[in-house]
């Protein structure tokens, strides 16, 4: 074995041995570190500075009380995070999560990811996430506005427009974004706007950004997918997901002629053969915050099916996972490839589990990985900090072409450090090479710290 997979190998077995409840962040960490081994190689200084073990070690971690009372005034008790990982090209950025599956495990993976997505997108930002166990389904908008102050008035001394800019995730969206930028004003006494991104319109939010994460997927994935000279027209896409990225990801892939048959929620997937109509998606999510199975009582094309991870097994020739991580297990791979899907495009963070990854690369589909095919949603936060900066608000068609640019240039470096350090396929490497890259030279760059 070489001397750098024995390096790699060896910082693994320490995060495992320091944090050994933490296996999502471990996982994640892995699948990155493996594909770094040829990059590291060429260039012993990162082995010699310890940028692995640096790059694992968030720069700080946060956790917070978040004391809040329900509509029957009992106080209700939740968690909050903020997990601050890499400063190197810029002040922490990346999204809120609430969801009562969120942890310390679940957030140090996908901030660790968010480092890598921030350096691909080209723009300066640092990576960070941060959440709460605080499960928003079911509650009022009082509740939740309640939530939200609570959560910013501890989370308000960690951040700013020049130290972590924060923005949504899973349930987190313009609601909460606005409640929580509202909380921020009162208690700094400063209209700082790029601390928060998504914000509304009226208040300093970017167009474009509500549909970037979902129309930047399919930017990427049509690259992808002229570079092997297929036409995404015509073709059947399977969708995960009814939210953020998910809509916009259909509303894109409509737009490009394709026909997506499939939507979800975490309680099940709608299954409709004369494809998805957006309208009434929008209408159950968005305006009346429901349930997707809502929409098969609409819709006498479609069929609802109880469980999430049967979407898989509708016959497809893109699938994009925009629900949540691990969602696609080794045996819906199996199903998907079995069925004869040519590409996966992944609209969530990490939704395919490292062995359904290694299954699609090993039989030739075309796989688009989260950290440079979901990086759209992040590019135009940041260039909503920027716009905050300059005062200025640029047109949706503006902020759209950017959008569409960056995502062109995700897609061609990813793919020269795919040819250059791997297999030109493999724009997982390719990712990988190109954000550790910036950020390790940038670390360097910086000094011991
Ligand atoms: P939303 O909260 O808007 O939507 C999440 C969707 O996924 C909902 O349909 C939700 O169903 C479903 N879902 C959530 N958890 C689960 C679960 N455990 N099992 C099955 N379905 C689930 O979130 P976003 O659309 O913003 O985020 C989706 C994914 O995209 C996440 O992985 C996120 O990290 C990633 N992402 C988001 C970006 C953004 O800009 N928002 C940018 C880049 C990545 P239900 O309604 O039942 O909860
Ligand atoms: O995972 C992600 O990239 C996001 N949730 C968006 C983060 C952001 O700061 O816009």
């Amino acid at each position: 074995m070489s001397e750098m997979q024995d390096y790699v190998d060896s910082v693994l077995a320490r995060l495992e041995k320091e944090n050994p409840e933490e296996k999502q962040f471990h996982n994640t960490v892995k699948k990155a570190f493996n594909t770094l081994v040829p990059v590291l190689e060429k260039n012993p200084k990162y082995k010699a500075e310890k940028i692995l073990e640096r790059f694992v070690e968030p720069e700080r971690v946060v956790m917070f009380r978040v004391p809040w009372t329900d509509d029957n005034g009992e106080l209700q008790i939740n968690r909050g995070w903020r997990v601050q990982m890499n400063s190197a090209i810029g002040p922490y950025k990346g999204g809120l999560r609430f969801h009562p599956s969120v942890s310390v495990d679940i957030l140090k993976f996908l901030a660790f990811e968010q480092t890598f997505k921030n350096a691909l997108s080209g723009l300066p930002i640092g990576g960070g996430k941060g959440g709460s166990d605080f499960d928003p389904h079911g509650k009022s908008d009082k509740e939740v506005m309640r939530f939200c102050q609570s959560f910013m008035t501890e989370l308000v001394r960690h951040i700013g427009p020049h130290t972590d800019v924060p923005a949504g995730d899973i349930g987190v969206g313009g609601r909460e974004i606005g409640y929580l930028f509202g909380q921020y004003k009162r208690i700094r006494d400063a209209y700082d706007d790029a601390v928060l991104t998504g914000k509304g319109l009226n208040f300093g939010g970017s167009l474009a950004r509500t549909e970037a994460t979902g129309y930047g997927l399919l930017y990427f994935v049509k690259d992808m997918l002229d570079a092997h000279g297929y036409d995404i027209k015509g073709k059947t896409v399977v969708v995960s997901g009814s939210g953020n990225v998910a809509t916009y990801a259909i509303e894109k892939a409509q737009e490009y002629g394709a026909k997506v048959v499939t939507c979800s929620d975490s309680n099940g997937y709608v299954y409709d053969t004369e494809g998805i109509d957006l309208d009434i998606v929008k209408d159950i999510k968005q305006v009346k915050r429901g349930r997707i199975k809502e929409y098969a009582e609409r819709k006498s094309s479609a069929e609802y099916h109880e469980g999430c991870s049967g979407v898989w097994s509708v016959k497809c020739d893109i699938a994009l996972p925009c629900a949540t991580q691990g969602e696609i297990s080794l045996e819906s791979a199996k199903k998907l490839v079995a069925n004869g899907v040519k590409a996966v495009g992944e609209g969530a963070n990490m939704p395919s589990v490292i062995e359904a990854i290694d299954y699609f690369q090993k039989n030739g589909v075309w796989f688009a990985p989260a950290k440079a095919a979901n990086a759209g949603g992040v590019s135009v936060s940041a260039l909503e900090m920027s716009q905050n900066s300059e005062r200025l608000s640029w047109t949706f068609e503006e902020v759209d072409k950017k959008l569409h640019d960056i995502m062109d240039n995700i897609y061609k470096n990813a793919a020269m450090n795919a040819k250059k350090y791997s297999d030109p396929d493999d724009l997982v490497a390719g990712a990988n090479i190109t954000g550790f890259l910036k950020v390790a030279d940038a670390m360097i760059a910086q000094g011991w710290v």
